[in-house]
C-alpha cells in the first residue's frame, strides 16, 4: 500500500522581505509605506498603529511581495484595518507566481469578509501554487488597497 501523507501547512517565516505597491498613501506626515504589511506589527488602527500599507484611490491598486525564492504557498492571511473604510479591501485578489507568470490563489475577498473591522481575510490556494511572488490586487477603476499585515502558510511541495 502506499504511504502517503499529508503535507503539514506551516507559517512562512521570511527574511529581509522585499515589498513594493502601486503608490503609497501619505497622510498627516505619514507614508503608509509597503513593508508596512510584513513588519511582524499586526496592529490593524490605520491611523493610530502607523503600521499598515495603504496605497492612493487609484485605477487597479497592488501590493507585491518578493519572497527570493520559490515557496509552495497554501494559503494567505490579509489583516484588514479596523478603524474605518475596512470595506475596501472586498475584491482583493492573491495571485502566486513570478514575473511571467501567475495564478489566482482561491477567491477574491468578499464584502462579507472585508466587513470585518481588523479582520483576518484567509485565502486558500487548493491546490496550493509555487511562486516567489505575492501580488495582492484589487482589479477595480478606482479602489484603494489598504492591508495591515499579511501571513503566508506553505507546504514542502506542490502538487
Ligand atoms: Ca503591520
Amino acid at each position: 500500500m502506499a504511504n502517503v501523507e499529508a503535507s503539514p501547512v506551516t507559517l512562512v517565516d521570511f527574511a529581509n522581505p522585499l515589498t513594493e505597491q502601486s503608490s503609497t498613501l501619505t497622510f498627516n506626515g505619514v507614508d503608509y509605506v509597503s513593508g508596512n504589511a510584513v513588519d511582524g506589527n499586526f496592529n490593524s488602527d490605520l491611523i493610530n498603529g502607523e503600521t499598515c500599507a495603504h496605497t492612493e484611490t487609484e485605477g487597479h491598486p497592488w501590493w507585491r511581495l518578493n519572497l527570493l525564492e520559490s515557496r509552495c504557498i497554501a494559503q494567505v492571511g490579509i489583516v484588514n484595518r479596523r478603524d474605518g473604510s475596512y470595506v475596501r479591501l472586498a475584491g482583493a485578489e492573491v495571485l502566486v507566481g513570478g514575473i511571467q507568470r501567475r495564478k489566482r490563489c482561491g477567491s477574491p475577498v468578499s464584502a462579507e469578509s472585508a466587513n470585518i473591522p481588523g479582520g483576518m481575510n484567509l485565502v486558500i490556494c487548493d491546490p496550493p501554487i509555487r511562486g516567489d511572488e505575492i501580488v495582492i490586487h484589487i482589479p477595480k477603476d478606482e479602489a484603494t488597497l489598504q492591508i495591515c499585515e499579511v501571513l503566508l502558510w506553505e507546504v514542502s511541495t506542490c502538487g
